[in-house]
């Protein structure tokens, strides 16, 4: 205690000199009484909790505000190079606790709510949890953003202002129910709008030629996106980036007055609900049309208003002399998976329609100045766009676009023009940015004209013509033609446009970045090499151990002898040697105790089931999807279920390790299979929990609404939890680096991120299991052709499924899945049954070794010691250094 008390004090001087902002506690004391009086959003009468945490946030955005200024004030007058991070998701989490540590404030605080009679826990645990991203892709944003302020980098997120974040989860008999999240309810306290920040966006209208032979895009639609800022602090350092998000609004005159005045409400307002609704929720449902131009809107928001703003910025810095090509010089963007891909297009139509540069100039600055991440191979996940909206909603970019596609046909014709025309014709099929559609004119006769095929009755419901209909309202003579055919749509493929129109393209740990080689962009490759880069991806140790595990920072603090390792996660190596020390191990195991004691509450408070803290804590948390595999670990608890069903109590209680096994994660809400998931472990939850022969040898937990902050308590908590996808489908994970860092052994597939936290922590603290990722293909093919016989054990869980001991229900859409049985889809295609018998036998060695609990705290302490690599400033520096090129820039 006594080393940490001391360099608890070293870190106030540290924390004071940066901040002038003065932390006694006095002074914040009077500063949140100001704030709860003058700048109020209660009444008066009251001093209550809820107000408590507004005045506090109030009190800290001050010191926030300042650090921001000062920092863009020297970025201006420096005019440094700056990186762009645009993402259609940012999952921030709550912001009190985080900026108070990040500010060293945490004593004065503290100390300052004492004596307003709060204490700082209860208070921050009034925050709503910004839930304006879906998972680790908006995670991962969140984590960079925290990254580069601690890391002094010039730097800036963009995103959207989402009215309602991700729904929030109910738990019903029925299984998972959708409600709209209000999180701006009682309003934000921590963003800025800014009123003389907004930008006029274009939809529909027209391309003409204006007077001075430019290209103009005109009429159609005008709203306006306006400027919300939330200011990111650094850890221990005085810079404080931005994060922008952009909200929108019809432009004052488009309300109209007189159809409202004479009685027409709804009319008269109907713009301003046009405007508002692109940013009412995150992924609004995309089956109508309606759903999928809202979709498109909303990414073209985030890009023009973002790109606008930089392209300002780029103009104000430079002064009187502005000289495009320095433009990559000075701006970096990095597009967060494809969602931000119209960034191309749009850097395109400013740089030529509104600032006169030549279409080879401005591809030159767009391609050195735009970087594109992937985070999915799923090739259902590859977004594309239909050509007809786009062209309807964004006419002048699809001119880009279709101008793109067409140098690209110069490349691919001149590089394999002379080869075999059957290889050309693929390398234009898989390559080119518009599919389907016909070859420019100038290449017509280099290869055949596109496919037709067979009009299914999925497309017939869907009301595709075929081409014999297409042809009679062509008004053409009627022809007899066999069978009827269909013109497949004409679609934008948005990852392929990224590809060419960006500088670098990475995947997200070394596995997924080789897939990415191989696979997805292998054709890429070929042509340009030199683009594609692996950056394995990263979380922050700030919010992932220093703040969430206060217990176990203390712990890691004294043993190394300084609080050094929250920045330079390599310190954490050096517990490495204590790993077998019994006074570490009894701090280390009392730690996880009094985190899974604040478990054992949540799991009260939100679902009622009292579980004992001696158990070992299995968890699963993320979203509910079928490559994720919560569907093995159900049925591997169903399995062990089974087996203690089978024993007398004593055979029972030598044979398994107590364990509560908690899911967390919310499903897609029109993902009906996932959805099914869901229900399916409740229902199981139902029937153990409520088994008196099995009390705490097993409970099952589904943790509703699964947030951020339901992370931050599950995951200091956890001693083994699962990443289990079928090989070759996770790109990375970033919860597994929590996990591993909070000192939880991971059960496994060689998938993702998992393969290189194993190569760190060793192979003996990993439990491994299952079919690796080059197996896959041929392990489908064969599961498709009923080559394999399926493990016994597998045949007597689903057996047991269906036997009806979880309720009625016979779950054969469920089952059936994993059968291929008529009408249930493909064949097991992500391997459940395949990797069943592994899993099971890898279940009983995590039993064995949990029994031995010297060894497991062993394996624990060589986790957090382990993971040091998977600190997202790791990751930072390398998308400075290799993508962005960027240099930290420390304030004067
Ligand atoms: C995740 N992707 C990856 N996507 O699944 C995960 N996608 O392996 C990886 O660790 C993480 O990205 C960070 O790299 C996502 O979260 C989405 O949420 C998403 C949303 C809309 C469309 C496509």
């Amino acid at each position: 205690a006594k080393v940490t008390d001391a360099v608890l004090d070293s870190e106030q001087e540290v924390f004071s000199s940066m901040n002038p902002f003065v932390p006694d506690a006095a002074s914040v004391a009077s500063s949140i009484k100001y704030h709860a009086e003058f700048t109020p959003l209660f009444s008066p009468e009251k001093f209550e909790l809820p107000k408590a945490f507004f005045a506090t946030a109030q009190s800290v955005r001050d010191a926030l505000i300042m650090n921001w200024n000062a920092t863009y004030e020297y970025y201006n007058r420096v005019n440094v190079k700056q990186a762009y991070y645009l993402s259609m998701e940012f999952l921030q989490g709550r912001a009190l606790s985080n900026a108070v540590g990040n500010l060293g404030l945490n004593s004065a605080y503290g100390d300052a709510l004492k004596r307003l009679g709060f204490d700082l826990e209860s208070v921050a645990s009034q925050e709503p949890d910004p839930a304006l991203g879906n998972g680790g892709l908006g995670r991962l944003a969140s984590c960079f953003l925290d990254s580069m302020a601690t890391l002094n980098y010039p730097a800036w997120g963009y995103g959207l202002r989402y009215k309602y974040g991700l729904f929030k989860q109910r738990i019903t008999k029925d299984g998972q129910e959708e409600a709209a999240e209000d999180w701006l309810e009682l309003s934000n306290p921590w963003e800025i709008v800014r009123n003389d920040v907004s930008y006029p966006i274009k939809f529909y209208g027209k391309v003409v030629f204006g007077s001075d032979g430019k290209k103009r895009w005109i009429g159609g639609e005008d709203i306006v996106a306006v400027a919300y800022d939330v200011p990111i602090p650094g850890y221990k350092t005085k810079t404080t980036i931005n994060l922008r998000l952009w909200s929108t609004k019809a432009p004052s005159e488009d309300f109209d007055l007189s159809s409202y005045n004479s009685g027409k409400h709804t009319e008269a307002a109907e713009a301003l609900f046009n405007a508002e609704k692109i940013c009412f929720v995150l992924y609004p449902g995309d089956e109508s049309n309606e759903g999928k131009a809202l979709r498109l809107k909303q990414q073209y928001t985030l890009c023009s208003a973002s790109l606008q703003d930089i392209v300002a910025r780029f103009e104000t810095r430079s002064g009187g002399s502005v000289n495009w090509e320095e433009f990559p010089e000075k701006v970096a963007v990095q597009m967060n998976d494809t969602h931000p891909t119209l960034c191309i297009p749009e850097l395109m139509r400013i740089l030529m329609d509104l600032k006169g540069l030549s279409w080879e100039d401005a591809w030159k600055i767009t391609q050195r100045t735009v970087a594109y991440t992937n985070h999915t191979v799923l090739p259902e996940a590859l977004e594309k766009w239909s050509l007809e909206l786009m062209e309807k909603l964004l006419p002048r970019h699809v001119e880009i676009i279709e101008k793109i596609d067409e140098e690209l046909v110069r490349t691919i014709v001149s590089e394999y023009g002379t080869a075999d025309p059957s290889i050309l014709e693929e390398k234009l099929k898989a390559m080119r940015i518009l599919e389907n559609v016909e070859l420019p004119s100038a290449f017509a006769d280099v290869i055949v004209k596109p496919e037709s095929k067979p009009v299914t009755a999925k497309d017939a419901q869907n009301g595709v013509k075929t081409e014999q209909e297409e042809e009679k309202t062509a008004g053409e003579e009627e022809e007899v033609i066999p069978e009827p055919t269909v013109k497949p749509p004409k679609m934008v493929r948005m990852a392929n446009l990224a590809v060419v129109g960006g500088h670098a393209v990475n995947g997200v740990a070394e596995i997924h970045s080789e897939i990415v080689k191989e696979d997805v962009f292998n054709d890429f490759v070929q042509l340009w090499p030199e683009k594609f880069q692996n950056k394995t991806n990263g979380v922050t140790p700030r919010r992932w151990i220093r703040f969430c595990n206060p217990y176990l920072s203390d712990i890691i603090t004294n043993w190394i002898g300084t609080e050094d390792w929250v920045l330079n996660t390599e310190k954490l190596a050096e517990l490495r040697k204590f790993a077998d020390n019994e006074d570490l191990q009894s701090e280390w195991k009392a730690a996880k105790k009094k985190n899974k004691l604040k478990v054992v509450s949540l799991i009260k408070e939100r679902t009622g089931y009292t579980v004992s803290p001696d158990a070992m804590f299995d968890i699963q948390i993320k979203r509910i999807h079928e490559y994720k595999r919560q569907l093995l670990n159900i049925l591997g608890i169903v399995y062990r279920y089974k087996k203690m069903k089978e024993m007398s109590a004593s055979e029972r209680e030598k044979a398994y390790v107590p364990r509560v096994c908690i899911f967390g994660g919310k499903a897609f809400a029109t993902y009906v299979q996932a959805k099914r998931i869901v229900k399916f472990i409740t229902d199981v939850a139902s029937t153990i929990n409520h088994d008196p022969e099995i009390g705490d040898l097993l409970k099952v937990i589904f943790v509703p609404d699964y947030n951020v902050s339901v992370a931050e308590l599950l995951i200091p908590a956890s001693e083994l939890s699962q990443h289990i996808s079928t090989a070759g489908m996770e790109a990375s994970g970033t919860s597994n680096m929590k996990f591993s860092m909070n000192g939880c052994v991971l059960i496994g597939t060689l998938d993702g991120a998992n393969v290189e936290i194993r190569e760190e922590v060793g192979e003996e603290n990993f439990f491994l299991f299952g079919a690796k990722a080059d197996e896959i293909v041929n392990l489908r093919k064969e599961r498709a052709e009923g080559k394999f016989v399926l493990d016994p054990t597998f045949e007597e869980v689903k057996k047991f499924v269906r036997s009806g001991v979880f309720g009625s229900n016979s779950y054969d859409e469920l089952i059936g899945s994993l059968e291929g049985n008529e009408g249930f889809g493909r064949a097991d295609y992500f391997l459940v049954g395949k990797d069943f018998p592994s899993y099971i036998e890898c279940q009983g060695k995590v039993d064995e070794a949990y029994r031995d609990q010297k060894r497991w705290t062993r394996m624990s302490i060589l986790n957090t010691a382990g993971s040091f690599k998977f600190s997202s400033d790791r990751t930072i520096h390398e998308y400075a250094k290799d993508i962005w090129n960027i240099k930290q820039v420390e304030l004067p």
